[in-house]
């Protein structure tokens, strides 16, 4: 396990209890179909290899202005420790905007799944890094009986070959290693050809250049996931308008 997720203080009683848990969700990956170059901006404080992103920043008003920028999604850090992020976070976001929102975490429990749903999530992501394949079914087989949908997160072949199941809705290729924070962009450019034809396909990391995101979307890239590129601006959902 990468990380320990926190103790479990709300039952899942009082999870399916609360408000959102029972609205219906928003499909990310139509959002992205629908548009030309889907974005989905992420509010991050801070990371491993960038301590200092932007504490500056009201997640509630990154959430209104990158709904105003038009991007296709949102993702939201909850991870506390590292990531600065927390389920409050994705609470405000919820009640700021009606972009799709994805709970950026490490889901390693069938109780963070619910729990994504109970504060306003519409996708979990599932890092291969962090799970079996067993695992990853069984997750997102969770997440769309709950009405939402899970990006497979890989960051090679192997991981392509090994986790991709069915309940799959988007593949996300993650351009940065988890380990040596690295970033590469060719691991998307070599892995589009091995993502099955029918899924949503996006590029996460390291991506600032428009270029960049014209080359991807030409060769089959349905979306890309930016953090850092608006985060490290004092207006992150200004930046996301350009
Ligand atoms: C965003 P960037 O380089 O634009 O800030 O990257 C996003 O891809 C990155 O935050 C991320 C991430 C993750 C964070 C991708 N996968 C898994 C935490 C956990």
């Amino acid at each position: 396990r990468l990380l320990d997720h926190k103790k479990q203080a709300v039952s899942i009683k009082d999870l399916e209890a609360m408000p959102n848990f029972k609205r219906h969700c928003f499909a990310l990956t139509e959002r992205l179909k629908n548009s030309d170059f889907g974005i989905i901006a992420e509010h991050k404080r801070r990371s491993p290899s960038k301590p200092h992103l932007n504490f500056k920043t009201d997640v509630f008003d990154v959430a209104k202005t990158y709904e105003v920028a038009g991007v296709s999604g949102m993702s939201v850090l909850t991870e506390q420790k590292y990531f600065g992020g927390s389920l409050e976070d994705l609470l405000l976001c919820r009640s700021a905007c009606n972009l799709p929102l994805l709970r950026k975490d490490f889901m390693v429990d069938e109780y963070q799944i619910i729990e994504s749903k109970a504060y306003g999530a519409d996708v979990i992501l599932l890092i291969a890094a962090c799970l079996n394949p067993a695992e990853v079914q069984q997750f997102s087989s969770l997440a769309k009986q709950l009405g939402m949908q899970s990006i497979l997160e890989v960051h090679n072949l192997e991981e392509l070959q090994q986790f991709f199941c069915e309940s799959i809705d988007i593949v996300g290729v993650n351009n940065r290693n988890l380990k040596t924070f690295e970033v590469d962009l060719q691991i998307s450019k070599a892995l589009i050809e091995h993502i099955p034809e029918n899924v949503v396909k996006i590029s996460e990391s390291g991506l600032k250049h428009p270029q960049d995101i014209l080359d991807l979307s030409q060769i089959g890239y349905d979306g890309f996931l930016l953090g850092e590129h608006f985060m490290t601006t004092d207006n992150p959902g200004l930046a996301a308008q350009k």
